[in-house]
């Protein structure tokens, strides 16, 4: 057995399996190429991201939104660029990961490029071969998409039964189910052929449950999911209570899929900014508190928004097996808090939690999103293994690789299969 006595033994071991670990990206928002426009790309999708959109606007709060919208994509990547790039140095975690997936493409002295040049060099891929250059610099062996069938132009596509490539797994979005049922979802579910009403009666509730299944079995969705606000509470008497009590977890148990819940997210507090518009609050962890409890049968995906919510939600990963956390969400996808979170994971949950997902909008995000992760889990895990050395364990290559396998897949994986 060649344990790994020093230091700087776990460090190189380590690092070369952190480097040589596939990964499953559990929750994305990119596409294979069946979805067609969905499927966002290249130098403007990178630069029009709406985290750069909502930093634009500090830089330049003189500037009228609305004339924004208006312009060209092309115009908008060259205002971010110009504003958050050339004026000021691109400090922050989402212009940093455009530098970094330039850098990776192999684009050389890039604050010297122009865009269109920049243009050019991502224009040279066939989608098909850019598609695998990327998964192949993330080491990103499959990703979950978020598909949701009350996407115009989503659904059209799942009805013609899509061959999907297999390294893009589906996940059902139900947002509209929970969050709008009486203004939104009812009436389409109606018009698409089930026989709901906006009063939760046994047979609505029916109805919803097949819509849910259907769905399931349509896409092969891994899991079924929704992001909710702060003030999420369960139980509740109000039409999300029932839904969930009477549709999401008897469907996922029936299917054996967890519900994934992404809460804490602030809705359009500032609609001018559209998707760049949102903000964040802190939850009250007795709603999954309350769920895990009250339905071991099912199995629950988590992650929160709120940094607060951070160690109650480990607490409550460590009293409930059927609760998996994972990732580092959004405004938490940040290299200072990526650094808390996953310290206090591995401290307080040992290796049974997911610690990141990318929630890639643009394909290419992929490539920085899991090199600034992957950066930090070096130095993150490193200190663990050496904390465990100095306590008078020395791990093995081996297992430090079936460690890493579990965190960037295995355990997604197995809970899956439960
Ligand atoms: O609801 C979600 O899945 C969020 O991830 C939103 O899509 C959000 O706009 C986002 O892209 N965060 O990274
Ligand atoms: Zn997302």
């Amino acid at each position: 057995m060649d344990y790994l006595k020093t230091k700087t033994d776990l460090q190189q071991s380590l690092n070369q399996i952190i480097d040589e670990t596939p990964i499953i990206d559990i929750h994305t928002h990119i596409y294979d190429t069946n979805f067609k426009s969905l499927l966002l790309w290249g130098i403007d999708e990178l630069l029009t991201y709406h985290y750069l959109v909502a930093e634009l606007f500090r830089m330049r709060y003189d500037l009228n939104a609305e004339e924004f919208w208006a312009l060209s994509k092309t115009k908008q990547a060259e205002l971010i660029w110009e504003n958050l790039f050339i004026k000021n140095s691109p400090v922050s975690e989402a212009c940093r990961g455009v530098v970094t997936v330039m850098s990776r493409l192999g684009i050389k002295n890039i604050r010297n490029q122009k865009l269109d040049d920049i243009r050019k060099f991502f224009s040279q891929y066939p989608i098909k071969d850019y598609i695998n250059r990327v998964f192949e610099l993330a080491n990103v062996k499959e990703v979950v998409m978020t598909n949701d069938p009350f996407d115009d132009l989503e659904r059209p596509v799942w009805l013609e039964n899509p061959k999907i490539d297999p390294r893009f797994n589906a996940a059902l979005r139900i947002d509209p189910v929970l969050m709008q049922w009486e203004q939104n979802a009812c009436p389409r579910l109606k018009s698409w052929g089930y026989d709901v009403e906006t009063d939760l009666s046994k047979n609505t509730l029916a109805e919803i449950r097949r819509f849910l299944s259907d769905w399931i079995d349509r896409m092969k969705a891994l899991y079924m999911a929704v992001s909710l606000p702060p003030t999420f509470y369960f139980p509740e008497e109000s039409t999300r209570g029932t839904i969930i009590k009477e549709c999401i977890l008897p469907v996922c148990r029936e299917k054996q899929i967890p519900f994934a819940m992404m809460i804490g997210v602030k809705k359009l507090i500032n609609p001018a900014l559209k998707l760049a518009g949102d903000g964040v609050g802190k939850a009250d962890l007795n709603a999954v508190e309350n769920l895990v409890r009250m339905y071991p049968k099912n199995k629950f995906l988590v992650t929160l928004l709120s940094r607060e919510n951070q160690h109650e939600l480990c607490i409550l990963g460590r009293k409930f097996g059927n609760l998996m956390i994972f990732g580092c969400w959004w405004f938490l996808n940040d290299p200072s808090i990526i650094e808390e979170m996953t310290r206090e994971r591995l401290e307080l949950l040992g290796l049974s939690f997911i610690p990141q997902h990318s929630d890639a909008r643009v394909l290419d995000q992929l490539i920085y999103k899991w090199h600034h992760s992957k950066l930090l889990f070096k130095t993150i895990l490193l200190d663990k293994y050496n904390d465990l050395l100095l306590a008078g364990w020395a791990p093995t290559p081996e297992e430090i690789s079936r460690d890493v396998q579990n965190l960037f897949s295995g355990n997604f994986k197995k809970f899956l299969a439960l």
